[in-house]
């Protein structure tokens, strides 16, 4: 488990295994921008390095919406054959629904970003966007997944304690680590 702050952190995180691995990854933003020659790493595109690894299989995208991506970027991920989940599918089809969608893995690395989460009650983060999930569906959806396999990490990124509000961000980002490993366990 690791702590991220900028999530530009997980790409060299998910090289470190040595075994194929799936994502499962909750966030606003699919993280897809390419980036340039002299930013090959970004916090924009750790989602894109990532589908570069070879030991990288499916990676299931849940949680996005928004502004601040790119069209290109979202033909992209498809293209890549990322199994893409808009916040709107969660609150439509419900959590049940959307367990579904996540394949079975022999090994599945969680990437977090805190900003998946509504900022009504997550605004501690540096690219909020209206119309995430509550705390409800998100604890159904992470306290679940050990049931599709074995989960061999997750970083949990961008909560940002000079934007957060009376703690609020980060008391929710260690619950739902509790969440977590409460069901792991
Ligand atoms: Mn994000």
């Amino acid at each position: 488990m690791v702590f991220g702050g900028d999530h530009t952190i997980t790409a060299p995180l998910v090289e470190a295994y040595d075994e194929p691995i799936d994502i499962v990854h909750f966030d606003t933003h699919l993280d897809f921008v390419d980036g340039t020659e002299d930013m090959k790493y970004s916090h924009s595109n750790p989602i894109k390095r990532i589908s570069e690894l070879e030991n990288v299989n499916n990676i299931t995208q849940i949680g996005i919406r928004g502004f601040t991506g790119y069209k290109s970027n979202y033909e992209e991920a498809l293209n890549y054959g990322s199994n893409i989940i808009t916040a709107a599918d969660v609150i439509k089809n419900g959590t049940s629904w959307v367990l579904n969608q996540i394949p079975k893995s022999d090994n599945i690395y969680v990437k977090f970003d805190i900003d998946v989460i509504d900022p009504s009650i997550a605004p501690g983060t540096g690219t909020p966007e209206p119309g995430g999930l509550n705390y409800i569906q998100m604890k159904n959806l992470i306290t679940q997944l050990h049931l599709k396999g074995e989960i061999k990490g997750i970083n949990i990124v961008e909560v940002n304690p000079l934007f957060d509000v009376a703690e609020t961000t980060f008391l929710l980002a260690s619950r739902i680590v509790f969440d977590f490993l409460g069901s792991i366990f």
